[in-house]
């Protein structure tokens, strides 16, 4: 390959955008491995495909052992480069993690642009972004991303040079460090301006919490039907589609139960297995509205092979947020497409408070308003309170986070018929003159 050649790949391979064609590359030790690494690539391939990329062929490949400097070995790359050739691909995706020199190696060797998946979501976190928010957590996570390749942007400079022109050596390095430099002040204002943003977001979520209405997260997998599930309870008007991280923001609307108990519904950010670190960093406080919701809804597409895997995938994501232990639903959704309904047993004895539905036929919903305002009860409980008026910042605190019923006056004590968080519990007893409820 002559320079000119290697130059053009280079730099095209930082527009994946104008690609059309993919070739999957998923790797396991094992061969009983094999099923799990084909079920990998079809999600890759579901990921490629909603990046706009027309999958050409998927090559589960058994290895022993990474290698360090072209993740592959020299046999298997051989083959794989015929193969891909072959198949016409334009971009070869790797299920795996690989390191930017891997990257730059295989770049080497295939003539085409290598890209993983970890890049893979963050390009379709850049082509799915609308807001400023997610614009700038979006251009946060990689700019980090990118960092650690910026090397490999300039090798073609660099090579160019080995033959003894100082001069441009010196030029090519000063550029790799002044473009370093721009992208850590990159890093530093979208630190700064998501900072803002945070800053207005948990002003808007302070007022959401002193209204005292009960918040269900409505949490999961990528594409299970979140967005579906709010917009039909609600007139939201997400954006459904089927393809992964179609939402990128965070939505709520109000719902009234048939109790006539009026709640919060919030829709959220996909998870996905093995979610990119950079994104996870970048997402923390799009992410962090989970944590401030009262009740989680964990919807699962029951219908999807890998349904139980995902489940596990979006409890550690919990997990790592702090929120595993919150009251949880586990709502198993597009039971419409379900031929076996054995899973359905089998997630309700591995779950409590199991409820399948259907979201798009608005099936299974009185259930799940049985659900919801079971839950609720657990969490908010009505008593009947004599609080000396003395007690002022107690009363301020119940009026704020509370649901008054039924307010009166005797002497100096205010009688007061209150739903409160449970929380409270322990605050009011002393006060406390009727049943809870
Ligand atoms: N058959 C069937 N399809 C459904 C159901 N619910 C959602 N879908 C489809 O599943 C796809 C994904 O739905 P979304 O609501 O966008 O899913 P999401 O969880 O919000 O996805 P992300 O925002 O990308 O994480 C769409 O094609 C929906 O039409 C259901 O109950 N049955
Ligand atoms: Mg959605």
């Amino acid at each position: 390959m002559d320079k000119g050649e290697e130059k053009l790949y280079e730099d095209e391979r930082h527009d994946i955008s104008r690609l059309d064609t993919a070739f999957l590359v998923g790797t396991y030790v094992r061969a009983s491995e094999l099923s799990l690494c084909e079920e990998h690539l079809d999600e890759l391939g579901s990921l490629a495909k909603t990046y706009g990329l027309e999958v050409v062929g998927k090559a589960p490949s058994a290895i022993r052992k990474i290698d360090s400097r072209t993740y592959l070995g020299k046999g298997k790359i051989e083959e794989l480069i015929e193969v891909s050739q072959e198949l016409g691909a334009d971009v070869i995706i790797f299920d795996e993690e690989i390191r930017p020199s891997q990257q730059k190696n295989l770049e080497r060797l295939f003539k085409k642009p290598i890209i993983d998946r970890t890049e893979l979501i963050l390009e379709i976190f850049v082509k799915h972004a609308q807001t400023k928010e997610a614009k700038l957590q979006v251009e946060l996570a990689r700019s980090h991303y990118l960092l650690p390749r910026l090397k490999r942007l300039w090798t073609h400079l660099s090579r160019q040079t080995s033959g003894g022109k100082g001069f441009l050596k010196g030029e090519g390095e000063r550029q790799i460090e002044i473009d370093r430099r721009l992208v850590r002040k990159r890093i530093r204002d979208l630190n700064r301006e998501i900072e803002d943003v945070r800053r207005h977001r948990e002003t808007k979520r302070s007022a959401r919490e002193r209204s005292g209405i009960p918040t269900f997260g409505i949490v999961g997998y990528t594409n299970v039907g979140k967005s579906t599930l709010l917009n039909a309870l609600t007139d939201a008007e997400v954006l459904v589609e089927d393809k992964l991280f179609a939402t990128l923001d965070t939505k709520s609307r109000k719902y009234v139960l048939p109790n006539h108990q009026e709640i919060l519904l919030v829709d959220t950010v996909g998870f996905i297995r093995k979610i990119p670190h950079t994104l996870v960093v970048a997402f923390k406080s799009t992410l962090e509205e989970v944590i401030h919701t009262d009740i989680l809804i964990h919807l699962i597409d029951v219908n999807h092979p890998l349904a139980e895997e995902h489940a596990e995938s979006t409890y550690e994501i919990l997990e790592e947020l702090g929120v595993k232990d919150k009251p949880m639903i586990t709502v198993l959704n597009k039971v419409d497409l379900l031929e076996n309904r054995q899973i359905i047993t089998r997630f309700k004895l591995k779950y409590p408070r199991v409820v399948p539905i259907s979201a798009k036929n608005q099936e299974g919903f009185d259930d799940l308003m049985k659900v919801m305002s079971d839950v609720l009860k657990e969490l908010r409980a009505v008593v009947k309170l004599r609080i000396p008026q003395s007690e002022y910042a107690l009363v301020s605190q119940l009026m704020e986070v509370g649901r008054v019923i039924d307010r009166d006056y005797d002497e100096n004590d205010l009688l007061l018929e209150v739903e409160i968080p449970t929380e409270l519990m322990h605050k009011v007893d002393p006060y406390i003159v009727g049943p809870k409820s």
